[in-house]
């Protein structure tokens, strides 16, 4: 009998009639457990693309088909198909990654990719310009290097956040462990990834083959960070779920939990908005699966799959309540959460240069803007970390913010390291001002199909015009943290940022200005649809006021507050309901 395809998982919330599911129910239903005709779709030579549902059943094998929107119209023109590519993304909890894993992915990018690895803002590595006819060579090739694909995209638990910069405490190993452990915890348990891609033994379908997801997993992506306080550089608050490390005297003691944040919009659509996740108690460091199974399984359970725009679990929380959410938690967890502990955070964003950490070992925070790494005749960035890779003696650490720490360098191998980063131009740290090394940009044209406006490419010109507003005031040494996406989806965590742009069109972009550097205030829509000399304009004007009246060390997303101007505004969208 074929399944039904639009049948929910057997514990689901289910409002309205069964029709009005979304479509991609119906995929994950028919996907037998994520297989969907993968395997019929990689076999057809006849075309670059993947078939109907497969376009979606390989996201959650952590990939992407995309085609060259630069090319689009030519091909288009010449009566070709789409300049059809994958984009693969690897599950790296924390983003730690071992010299010979550096090594193996490198020379996977040189082999099947476009020759460059792209640093996400989940402390991920994306390969981008795959073609189908190597595409399981790729994978096969990823895995080899024991990393995996698996969750990476798609309804379930994505990459783990944690923190990068090991400097301040002696728990960072166990709280990086606890994140990884979250990430092995949540993982879908189907064989699909094995069969399709490693040509592993085919798995029994019957009985319980997911216990935590179930057969048609979440009704949309979940995403989990950890932090160690006080650098707030996961961006905690943007997460469906987080733990905030609470260390005393460099042990760990828990964790304060949170719940309902995410930041994906889509424009004139008022029922979408970012939202700041919620506070909801304090755990002990055993309690931290049972907390994650409990959030995933009431948004597994009570999340709406009517909607794929109000589906994640901060519109749940939104439409029930956070109370209760609470109680639902607490409920399947068998004990009330304790009160939340006292704790602070000082900056977003990564700390940039050498940081010597508790055990005496160095960290070395290198600035990679948006992520790329590539060889260019200015920056063989590519070969230079090859370089490091093959003398380096501790790890790598993906950061939340697109950067790239030479972690646990011990004391004698810092000047054998700073001399290979000096020769292969990997010092832009020391060069580049606040406002620069900050910046974030999400990757839009020419891969992401979501793209309304460029960011990645725009950056270095963007980021030249706005230092040269902040010269005019005197700002060029004060940080400014800016960042800037193709569309609203919000990948850069734009919302989390004192000056945001958010593409609405090619060349135009919304301003939203006034968040926190603590990451704990989103920013406030101010001008909508603008160009470049509009909000050029704008910088100009309020970088001057903030120049002349701002409080001696006052940030700018603060000052805007303190000074009224952005009184009266809300968020993108006025959230419905509380909160
Ligand atoms: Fe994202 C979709 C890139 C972090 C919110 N994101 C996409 C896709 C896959 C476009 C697509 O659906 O076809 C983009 C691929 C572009 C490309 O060519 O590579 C894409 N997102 C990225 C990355 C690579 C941006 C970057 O420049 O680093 C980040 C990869 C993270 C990773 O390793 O997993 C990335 N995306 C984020 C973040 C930030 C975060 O998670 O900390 C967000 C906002 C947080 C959130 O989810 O609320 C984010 N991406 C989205 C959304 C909007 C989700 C929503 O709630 O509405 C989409 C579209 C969607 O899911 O329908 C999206
Ligand atoms: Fe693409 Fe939009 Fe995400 Fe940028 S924010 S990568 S344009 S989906």
């Amino acid at each position: 009998m074929r399944p039904n395809p639009f049948r929910s998982f057997a514990g689901a919330a289910y409002r309205g009639p069964m029709s009005t599911l979304t479509a991609q129910e119906g995929i994950k239903t028919r996907s037998r457990y994520l297989r969907g005709t993968l395997g019929e779709s990689l076999a057809d030579g006849a075309t670059g693309a993947v078939a109907g549902d497969d376009v979606f059943v390989i996201k959650f094998h952590g990939s992407y088909i995309q085609d060259d929107r630069d090319r689009r119209e030519a091909r288009r023109a010449a009566k070709l198909e789409p300049d059809w590519t994958f984009m693969i993304r690897t599950r790296t909890p924390g983003g730690v990654l071992t010299p010979s894993q550096w090594l193996g992915l490198s020379a996977i990018a040189r082999e099947y990719g476009d020759e460059g690895l792209r640093l996400t803002t989940r402390q991920a590595i994306q390969f981008h310009g795959v073609i189908k006819r190597e595409l399981k060579a790729t994978m096969a090739a990823i895995n080899a290097q024991l990393i995996d694909t698996i969750a990476a995209c798609g309804d379930v638990n994505r990459n783990v956040l944690c923190s990068p910069n090991p400097v301040e405490s002696r728990a960072h190993a166990e709280v990086y462990e606890w994140a990884r452990r979250i990430s092995e915890h949540l993982l879908p348990n189907t064989r699909a990834y094995h069969e399709l891609w490693l040509d592993g033994e085919k798995q029994a379908l019957e009985g319980v083959v997911e216990p935590i997801y179930g057969p048609t997993y979440l009704p949309r992506k979940f995403k989990t960070a950890v932090v160690i306080p006080p650098q707030n550089d996961v961006d905690i608050f943007a997460h469906d779920l987080g733990y905030i490390a609470i260390i005393e005297d460099g042990r760990l003691l828990g964790f304060n939990v949170t719940a309902g944040g995410g930041l994906g919009t889509s424009h004139g659509n008022l029922k979408t908005y970012p939202r700041l996740a919620d506070l909801l108690g304090f755990i002990t460091p055993e309690q931290t699966l049972a907390f994650a199974e409990a959030v995933l399984t009431t948004q597994r359970d009570f999340g709406d799959r009517t909607s794929r725009d109000n589906s994640k679990l901060k519109y749940t929380i939104i439409d029930r309540g956070v109370d209760w959410f609470k109680a639902e938690v607490e409920r399947r967890l068998g004990f009330e959460l304790a009160p939340a502990r006292p704790f602070v955070f000082t900056g977003q964003g990564d700390r940039f240069g050498w940081h010597e950490g508790a055990d005496g070992r160095w960290h070395l925070n290198l600035r990679i803007p948006a992520g790329r790494i590539r060889d260019t005749v200015d920056r063989p960035w590519l070969s230079g970390l090859e370089a490091i890779a093959r003398v380096h003696q501790g790890d790598f650490r993906l950061s939340p913010n697109q950067n790239l720490v030479v972690a646990g360098v011990p004391a004698a191998h810092r000047d054998e390291i700073e001399a290979l980063v000096r020769q292969y131009a990997l010092d832009l740290y020391t060069s580049q001002t606040p406002l620069q090394r900050d910046a974030l940009a999400c990757v839009a044209f020419p891969t992401c199909p979501l793209a309304m406006a460029e960011a990645e490419r725009y950056l270095p010109d963007l980021l030249g015009k706005v230092s040269a507003v902040q010269a005019n005031h005197g700002l060029l040494n004060d940080p400014l943290v800016l960042r800037i996406t193709g569309c609203p989806n919000g990948c850069a965590r734009p919302y989390l940022a004192e000056v945001a742009l958010i593409g609405k069109a090619l060349g135009r972009y919304n301003l939203l200005l006034g968040g926190s550097v603590q990451g704990d205030r989103l920013a406030v829509l101010y001008r909508e649809n603008i160009d470049e000399p509009e909000f050029l304009g704008v910088l100009e004007n309020l970088l001057g006021r903030y120049a002349a009246e701002r409080d001696v060390g006052e940030r700018f997303g603060d000052f805007l507050h303190r000074r009224g101007v952005l009184d009266g505004l809300h968020g993108v969208h006025r959230e419905r309901g509380a909160a």
